[in-house]
This record gives structure tokens, sequence and C-alpha cells, in this order.
């Protein structure tokens, strides 16, 4: 049986791509010189596959921003102010991802997105009403050339056309996108015959918007797609993954391909719809290594369950991760300070590809020895995670009742109590959280993690910028303050980091966009809070003034979705744990004084489920599991919460049963779209609508964001409304904060002068 890997991370196990990238950035190294470490790179990556047994080497999967912008440059789909005459090449992609024009000045960046329900973002491609395709960059060439060198079989991996269209954006004048498919698929083929001639026998052609519900334009575009590439001869492994497509089995089956690739992690269930369906050629990939996990697979048990296909297609059937490794650490070898017990549980990238290897064996060979042992393997393995389970913590969420997740009184009651208590004028100026990590704090941190630092020395100056901080807020006259979150590397690593049940990796990486990336904690076993976590700090803080300073917290949902979850239980039980290890922290803040306590959700919506039909059961838990993380408050103790994303009007009903007393959203890039939520909707508690755009330098203008709040105060009440920055300010120089915030303030007055 083939091993079918669809692709690898690419950013290095000790992200040399990432350092690479910067240096080439800044202007540190050659083009020469970042090219040939990637290549480098890309050999290391293709060496490990082979060795694992991977047939054909995966081509695409490697990037030097991200594959859907290698592939928009491939297919000449690059915005005009990013051009430079009709040449595309490497600095191209980046002015396209970076926002620069050719002339080094500024030019808006392509938008950037999630990847389905990933924490991967890719570079939306801009496509226009008279977008023409041509073949313009030739990475994807050249890296078929280079596996070949090596002397292995390329596979190419590439988004299909359909799933390229549907991700694009509609640029310049409105029109439906799937106007341009005669145009993409020309260039389609082409490119799909040049990898023909240079010998590609099967191509991974990747159309996950399968998983989608889709119109029925788009799914004829699928039709009329690949009945056009029939004229290639190439073997086409239809792609997709993260979901289940067995709602579009009909349309799936009629087409002309030569594989099909299921991912069986996400979708166990598609394996009984597509088996009777498939062809008597058609290979089929099944995906049974999870591709976007990091726990050791049970491949006995996989083995099993499989044992019947594999008998009945032999070498028609691929053994695969379920979706590309993008979204996995490298190597789990590198990681010399996890606690064995844990380790053991674990697979990375690298250690996955042996999985296949292993499962392969079970499967042709299943009475030797190697199959026993690793059989063997498996359950010991098993049998040491059902003894990580903590006791007190299931006995907990067993006897919560429904009182648990309720505030004492509703709303208007709890409304009034918080204004005799906090005493805020009209209006109030708050900001999100987190203000600049400069240089010097991160160089503080990284000493500290070092040991060049005693503990006090690190805690000394952290107190000493908190002080600078809460003294800069004041100075200001900003109403509610926050300590500025110093301390804090990434907002869900540094809970991760003091919880129980979870732990954490010192280089488990994994690539969140260009050269960014994220080291997401490790949730094993039933978590809980051993100690307070954040209340040294929030104590501190108030102690510097009468101003009401918030505590700050990271929701159990967020946590959940930025972390490698455990599969053993569901997310809903997963994300209730963490609720009350929160709600722990929220009490004890509260004891200590704090009057206002923020429980930031900014990935509430990115849990979000592929499928409508799917988001009220998410919805449910995910409101559920905030509830109760604040609900054991008083009436008189503040509950905030912070969302990123500006589509609320789809969610708004769930937003508001989550029953905050304030939730500030990210607003000011799309005003009108936000508010256009609040027309059919009255929400029931106060807000704070973003009034400016924090991921742009510059300074906010005072009428711009008076306009910003009067239009809010159309729809929403003025006692419901809070003025602040649209995002946490950790991005950003204190050059560019003071200056804002000081307009910021300016207009609230302006606003409580016109409007209170
Ligand atoms: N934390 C976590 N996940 C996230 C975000 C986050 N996912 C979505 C979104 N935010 C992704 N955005 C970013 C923004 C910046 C960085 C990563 C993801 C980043 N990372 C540093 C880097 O790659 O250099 C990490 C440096 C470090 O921590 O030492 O800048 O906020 N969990
Ligand atoms: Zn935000």
């Amino acid at each position: 049986m083939q091993l079918n890997s669809l692709g690898f991370p690419r950013i290095g196990r000790r992200r040399e791509l990432k350092f690479a990238l910067e240096q080439y950035w800044r202007g540190e190294l050659s083009q020469h010189e970042l090219l040939a470490q990637a290549k480098a790179l890309r050999q290391t990556h293709w060496q490990w596959q082979a060795d694992a047994g991977v047939e054909r080497l995966p081509v695409g999967d490697f990037a030097y921003y991200d594959q859907v912008l290698t592939l928009a440059a491939t297919l000449n789909a690059i915005p005009v102010r990013h051009r430079d005459g009709d040449k595309v090449d490497l600095d191209t992609l980046f002015r396209v991802a970076r926002g620069r024009a050719p002339s080094g000045k500024a030019a808006a960046a392509a938008e950037m997105t999630k990847y389905f329900n990933t924490n991967y973002h890719y570079i939306v491609p801009e496509l226009h009403a008279n977008q023409a395709f041509s073949i313009a960059w030739t990475q994807l060439f050249d890296e078929v050339e280079e596996v070949k060198a090596l002397g292995y079989d390329p596979k190419p991996c590439i988004l299909g056309p359909v799933s390229f269209l549907y991700l694009s954006k509609a640029y310049g004048s409105e029109f439906d996108k799937l106007s341009l498919l005669p145009q993409l698929l020309g260039a389609y083929v082409e490119l799909l015959a040049r990898f023909a001639a240079q010998g590609v026998t099967w191509i991974q052609i990747e159309e996950p918007v399968l998983a989608l519900d889709l119109d029925a334009d788009w799914l004829a575009a699928f039709s009329t797609a690949y009945q056009a590439f029939t004229c290639v001869s190439v073997k086409l492994m239809l792609t997709s993954y993260y979901g289940s497509v067995a709602h579009h089995a009909g349309i799936i089956q009629a087409l002309p391909v030569a594989g099909l690739h299921l991912d069986l992690v996400s979708a166990p269930e598609q394996l009984d719809v597509f088996l009777p369906r498939l062809g008597q050629q058609q290979v089929l990939s099944l995906g049974l290594v999870n591709g976007r996990n990091v726990w050791a697979a049970d491949l006995d048990l996989i083995a099993e369950r499989i044992a019947p296909v594999a008998r009945d297609l032999g070498e028609r059937l691929w053994l695969a991760t379920s979706c590309s490794l993008l979204h996995t650490p490298v190597d789990l070898d590198v990681e010399t300070a996890l606690k064995p017990e844990l380790k053991r549980q674990l697979a990375f990238a690298k250690q996955k590809l042996l999985e296949l290897r292993s499962l392969n064996t079970l499967l042709t060979v299943p009475n030797g020895a190697e199959a026993a042992a690793i059989a063997t393997e498996c359950v010991a393995r098993r049998a040491e995670r059902a003894q990580a389970a903590d006791a007190a913590v299931a006995a907990r969420l067993a006897a919560l009742s429904c009182a648990d997740y309720e505030r004492q009184s509703a709303f208007p009651v709890r409304q009034q109590q918080q204004q005799q208590r906090l005493k805020l004028p009209l209006l109030p100026t708050t900001t999100i959280g987190s203000f600049p990590q400069t240089p010097a704090i991160r160089a503080l941190r990284s000493r500290a993690r070092k040991g060049e630092i005693s503990a006090l020395e690190y805690d000394n100056q952290l107190k000493q910028v908190c002080r600078d901080t809460i003294d800069r807020q004041l100075k200001l006259g900003i109403d509610v303050l926050v300590h500025g979150e110093a301390e804090r590397n990434d907002m869900v690593e540094y809970f991760g980091e003091q919880l129980d049940g979870v732990g954490f990796t010192k280089n488990g990486w994994v690539q969140s966009y260009g050269s960014r990336c994220v080291k997401p904690p490790l949730i094993y076993g039933d978590v809980s809070r051993p100690k307070p976590m954040t209340l040294d700090w929030a104590e501190y803080a108030q102690s510097l003034t009468d101003k009401p300073v918030k505590g700050m917290l990271t929701g159990p949902v967020t946590i959940l979705h930025w972390s490698f979850a455990r599969e053993d239980i569901s997310r809903e039980t997963i994300c209730k744990e963490i609720a009350l290890a929160i709600r722990d922290e929220v009490a004890d803040l509260e004891r200590a004084g704090i009057a206002i306590i923020q429980i930031d959700e900014p990935a509430f919506r990115e849990g979000l489920p592929l499928r409508r039909g799917d988001w009220q059961t998410y919805l449910d838990w995910a409101v559920d599991s905030f509830k109760l993380s604040a609900a054991c408050v008083r009436d008189d103790t503040q509950i905030h919460t912070h969302m990123c994303y500006s589509e609320f009007n789809d969610t708004i009903a769930a937003i508001a049963a989550m029953d905050a007393d304030v939730i500030t959203i990210e607003t000011s890039r799309s005003a009108m779209e936000l508010l256009r939520a609040f027309e059919d909707f009255e929400y029931p508690a106060e807000i704070g609508p973003g009034v400016y755009d924090i991921h742009s330098p510059n300074t906010p203008d005072v009428e711009a964001m008076v306009a910003l709040m009067e239009r809010a105060a159309k729809r929403i009440p003025l006692k419901q409304l809070w003025v602040n920055p649209d995002c946490g300010l950790k991005t950003r120089t204190w050059d560019e904060v003071e200056p804002a915030l000081r307009n910021m303030v300016d207009a609230s007055r302006e606003l409580r002068r016109r409007l209170g």
C-alpha cells in the first residue's frame, strides 16, 4: 500500500524558515542565501518523508509565505498595486503579503483570513471582473525538478480551481466569481500539462470547499472543471479535508478523477458512503493519521477498522494523513524537556510519517513481530492515558447545576449596581488589555527564560513596566485601566503554562501566517487551576490607582480553540473544565476587590463548524462555557469580554446570550457592517464598538471617531456605549499608541458634550 503525505510543515523544526525570512526582510540575508536555506529545508523534509516510505513526495506544500499566494502568483493573479510590470518574482510575493509597492512605498497588503476552521491564515487572492490568468511564477515546476534530482517521484499539491475561486475575493465592480471559471480552467490545464510534461504521474488537487455547504452553481463548477482536465494525461487525486464531503457524494462520484482522498479523522462516516461509489480503477486515499493534532494514533484500532478495505482494494488503497501536516509541530525528537509520560502520547509531523509506515506494517504483515510490538505499544499508551484522569475535575463538572451558569440578577439590575459601585462617566473610555510589547520587554523575558536574570529581578522590572503603563493611562485620562500584560508571551500560552492537565513544548511551533508562529498548549488531561494565575498582577496594578483596573483573562473557548486538545473526551467537556479553572480565577480576583473582570474570547467565532447545520450545537456549549467561567460573581462586579472579528450579524443572538455586562469588538474596518447587526437585534448589554483600527500605524482622527460613535448612538442607547480601540495594542509602539489614545479620549469628551 502506498503511503500518502498530503504536505509537510515548511517552517523548520527550529523555525529556520521564519528566521531566514525575517533576516531577508531586514536586509541581513541575500536572496541567494534565503533560497539556499529554503532548498535545504525542503530536502530535509523530503528525506524524512522518503525515509518513512512515502513514495511520492509532495511539492507545493513549501511556500515562502503562503501556499495560496504561491498558487495565485503561479496563475498571475497579482494585485496591480504590487506588480512590477510583467515580472513576478519572490519579492512580488512578499509585496502582496506585506503591503509594499514596487517603489518601496506602502501599498495595502492583500487581505489575510483563516484557512477554513484552522488556525492558519492564507492570503486572499484578489480577482477582478476582467481577470486574466497565465502561468507567471515557476516555483512549483522548479521544485518538481528538485525532487526528481533527488531521485524521487514528485506529487504536486495544489488547490483545485473551484476552491481557488471560492477562497478568492471579487474586487472592483460587483461580479460573480464563477464568471472567471473558463479563464481559470485554461490556466489550470496549462499548469497540469506542464507537470505532466515534467513526468509527474499523480497530482493532489485539493478541493476543501467540498466540506462546506455549496450552492448548485458552485457544485456545477466541479463538473465543468474536472471534465476540462480529462484532456491532460495525468492522474488527479481529488483531495478534501477538515470535514465530511458525503453531502456532495453524488457530484463527487461523477467526477472523472483517478483517485479520491477522504479525511476519515474528522469524518469517519464518509468511508461507508464512498466505498460503494468508488470506480473500478479509482484509488482511495484514506486520511487516517490526524494532520491537525499532536496525539499518537491508535494504530491498532485503525488497522482493525481498515483491514477489510485493505483486503478489498489492495494497491488501490493509500494510507494517508488526514490533511497536510502544516498544522502540527515538526519534530518531537527536539523536545528534550517534556515529561516522558506526556512525550509517549505525542506524534509531531515527522513521527506521523512513521505512523503511516507502522499502519502499513499492521495491515500487510499483521502476524509479524513488528506488528505485535506496534500493537503492544498502542495498548500500553491507551492504558497510561486512562490513568491520567483527574476524578476531582470530573466530579466537579458532574455536580454543576443550571444555577452555576447564571448570574444572580438580570442585566438591568446588575447595570444599576455596577454604576453605583464604579461611578463611570457617560461613554467611558478603556483599552482592550495589552500595551506595547517593547523590545526591552521581549529582551527581559528572553533573559529570564535563559536564567540570565533572577525571577525576582524579572518581577521587579515588570513591575516597573506596569507602573509606567498605569501612569501613562492616568495622564491620558482613560476611565478604566489595564495593567498592560507585559508579563504575558501569548494570551493562550500564558494560561496554558499555569494550568494542570496542560503541557507545553519548547519547539512545538506551528505557522500562523507568513513567518509568524504560535506554540499551542497541549491539553492532555483534565484541566484545573492549581493556584492563582493573574491575581498578583491585578492586585499590584490596582494598588497603584483609585480608578478601576480590569482583571484580564482569556476565555475557555479561546484557550480550547488555540490549543491542541485531547481527543478522548468531547470538546464541550474540555471547554467546561477550562471554564471552571477560569471561574476559580474570577472568584479570586473578585475577592481581592477587582471590580471589573474581562474574559477575552477572540476565537469565539473561529470555532464555528464548517457547515451551518452544526452551528447551533457549538454555539450552545461555547456560550455555556463562557457563562460558567463568569457567572460566579456578584451583581456589582462587571464582566467584560472582547471579540476580534467584525462579522456578528449571524451570531449576535449567541453573543448576547453570553450575558457579559460589556463587550468590546472590532468594528472600525467595517463599521457599517457591524452596526447592521443591531438593526434587527436589540443588544441587551453595554458595548464598545472599536473606534479605531489598531492594525494601522496611523493616528486616528478625532472627528472620525466622533462620527463613528454618533452612528453607533443612533442604534444603541447612549448609556450602553463605551469608547475603546478595536483590539489589543501589543503590536504597536508607544509613539503610535499615545497620540491615538489622546485623540480617543478627546473624542469621548466631545461626544459627552454633544450627546450627554
Ligand atoms: N495567540 C494564539 N493564537 C492565535 C493568536 C494569538 N491565533 C490567531 C491569531 N492570534 C494569530 N496571530 C498571530 C499574531 C502574531 C504572532 C502569531 C500569531 C506572533 N508570533 C511570534 C512569532 O512568530 O515571532 C511568537 C513569538 C513568541 O511567542 O515568542 O507574532 O494571539 N495562541
Ligand atoms: Zn481583538
